[in-house]
Order: C-alpha cells, then structure tokens, then sequence
C-alpha cells in the first residue's frame, strides 16, 4: 500500500507536559513517527509519497476558520509579546463558567482546549495543516481506487473536537479524511478506532450524524483519559442516534478480550454497510506503553489487521497514538501487513 509522509511533523516538538505535577518530556514526540518510517522500510511496505497540499478547505469541512486561525497564528502573537516557552493553557471555561474566547491568548487558548496536553510552539500549526494533508493524500488514494493506503501523520488527531484541541491533538486527521470521502461521494463511513484512548474528538464531531457510523475500542473512562467521554451508553443522539458504538474495556485487558470486543465493532461495521472504513491507528494498546493500561503485544497486531481485512471494504489507516517508541515502528506496521496477508 501507499504510505504519505511529512517531515514536517518534526516542527511540532513540544517541551513538557505535566505528569503527576511536574512537568516531563512529552511522550509524543517526533520519534515516533521516525520509528515507524523505519519500519515501513525495513519491511518494504509499499512507496513512501510526500503529500499533496490540499489547502485549507477539506480542514474547514470540520474546524470552523476562528479554530484554524488561532492555531495558525497563536505562536507569532505569543512570540512578539517576547515569550520563547510554549504556549500552554491552564484555565477552561468550565461548569459556571461562560464560554466566551477571551482577547487574551492564554484564555483563548483555554477556550479551544480541554486539557493541557496541546501546547503551541513556533511549528505547531505547519505540522498539524501537514499532517492533515498526509491524511487527505492517502485518502485521495481510496477514491482513486486503492483498496488500502496508510497515513504516517503526526500529532495525531483523534482527541481534537471541530473547535477544540486537547491529547496531542489539534486537527483531527481521522474526521477530516472521513468527511472527504463523503464529499466526494460516499455515503456510508466508518471509524474504527483502536487507540488505548477513547477518540472523543471524533466522536463528538460525528455523534448527531447518521453518515459516519463511529466505532471505539479504549481504556474505560471511568479510570482512564480522557475521562469525560467514551461510556458505552453514549450511542449518538438525534439522526446519528445508534452510530456511535464504545467499547471501554478494562485496565489489564489483553488480546482475547480485545479482540472479542473488535469482533463486536467489526460487524457492527459489516452491518452499517461502510462503504470506506478509517482506522484511527494507535498502537498505545501494547504492553509495554508509558502511558496505557492494556496488554497488547506486537504479534497481535498482525491479528488485528486480518481481521479488519476480512471486511472487505476499503481502508485508510491514520496514525494515532502510540508511546513505546522503540516498539511502536514493529506494532503499526504489523497492523499493516496483517491487513495485507503478507
Ligand atoms: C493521563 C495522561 C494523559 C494525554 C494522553 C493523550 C493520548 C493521545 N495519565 N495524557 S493518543
Ligand atoms: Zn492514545
């Protein structure tokens, strides 16, 4: 299969974040995505293309322009008020609270974010409108025919909402490539995301929606980020009512578990008829992720990717997360080669 590429994700490489109330280096990092372009190599996965510039308008089909601008531009204001550290958020328009976007950027920043897991630095938004790109240049290859292509984008995208960052997060790459191929003429898309963490952007963007049928394996929310989002009573509401599906699972679980629970969103899948399926591919389900609590190991992905090939149906694959660095090159491209029955 295709895979599209950028280096540009190197631009965004954010200094800290905090854990356990001292800022630390942050998991997500540019080698990441190093690790698994290596891989793709290594296993000679198929040619790696540079993405095509798209411009801003398939990014507008989910991010109203005011969220585009801020991110876009929030670092130069930050800069000429003379700061050279990130620009990090740490207050949020919570219950209470009005939801109004200050002139001020450290409240502007709270306002199109929920957490402080999204910081600003001087390449932030040339990486994400890249990664966007990578997104949308393997999903041109599914409405050009391909029956797979792969999208080594980096930061991810699934925990950003339409006019919300937050988990790394700014655009989300998995939505944005699903309403093209609506546009372009789909009318059935799936998500089926596999990331350790419940893909709350992606939810909320498609939860009144009946034409993207959305689909989440993660860690239960009741103990696990992001915490607010992500119950399996949450089935959409309105037209979307019954085409949202999670699948929170317990700290500890591993493959037979797991995969019992992808066995469930794959016919649910099967059953909604997709016509082109979007895989927010984290592998932050491994065993030995810093910052996730299931117990995947690098065989299974293999599993997983024959399963999901088994439903026949076209599919871009986007990165997600992913923490292990040194592992996380093996486990996603295993996903890829099991879905190629290599
Ligand atoms: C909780 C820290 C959560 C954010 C995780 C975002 C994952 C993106 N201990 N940090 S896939
Ligand atoms: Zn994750």
């Amino acid at each position: 299969m295709l895979i599209f590429y950028s280096d540009d994700h190197r631009l965004h490489h954010a200094r800290g974040e905090l854990l356990k109330g001292e800022l630390q280096p942050c998991f997500e990092m540019p080698a990441r995505a190093d690790h698994v372009l290596q891989r793709v190599r290594e296993r000679a996965l198929g040619e790696v293309r540079a993405p095509l510039d798209f411009g801003r308008s398939a990014l507008l089909r989910i991010h109203p322009e005011p969220y585009l601008d801020f991110i876009a531009n929030a670092w130069s204001r930050w800069a000429a008020q003379g700061n050279r550290a990130d620009l990090l958020p740490s207050v949020w328009p919570a219950r209470g609270l009005r939801g109004i976007c200050p002139e001020d950027l450290l409240g502007a920043h709270g306002y199109y974010s929920f957490d402080s897991f999204a910081p600003i630095t001087a390449g932030t938004w040339q990486a994400v409108y890249s990664a966007a790109q990578v997104a949308l240049s393997a999903q041109q290859q599914l409405a050009q025919g391909a029956s797979a292509a792969f999208a080594l984008c980096r930061p991810p995208g699934h925990h950003a909402g339409a006019d919300v960052m937050g988990g790394y997060c700014y655009l989300n790459n998995a939505a944005i490539s699903a309403q093209a191929c609506l546009d372009q003429g789909a009318k059935r898309v799936a998500i089926l995301d596999v990331d350790y963490h419940h893909g709350n952007g992606t939810q909320a963007i498609f939860y009144a929606r009946d034409d993207v049928l959305v689909t989440s394996l993660h860690g239960d929310p009741r103990a696990e980020y992001p915490y607010f989002l992500g119950y399996a009573d949450e089935t959409g509401e309105g037209p979307g009512q019954g085409y949202n599906l999670n699948l929170p699972l317990p700290a500890g679980s591993a493959w037979d578990a797991w995969s019992a629970a992808l066995e469930t969103a794959c016919q649910r899948i099967a059953a909604y008829g997709a016509e082109v399926i979007v895989v927010s591919l984290g592998v932050d389900t491994y065993k030995d992720d810093p910052i996730s609590r299931f117990k995947l190991d690098s065989p299974d992905y293999l599993r997983m990717g024959e399963r999901i090939a088994r439903l026949g149906t076209p599919t871009l694959f986007v990165m997600e997360g992913g923490y292990a660095v040194a592992q996380i090159g093996i486990n996603a491209v295993n996903v890829l080669e099991g879905f190629q029955g290599i």
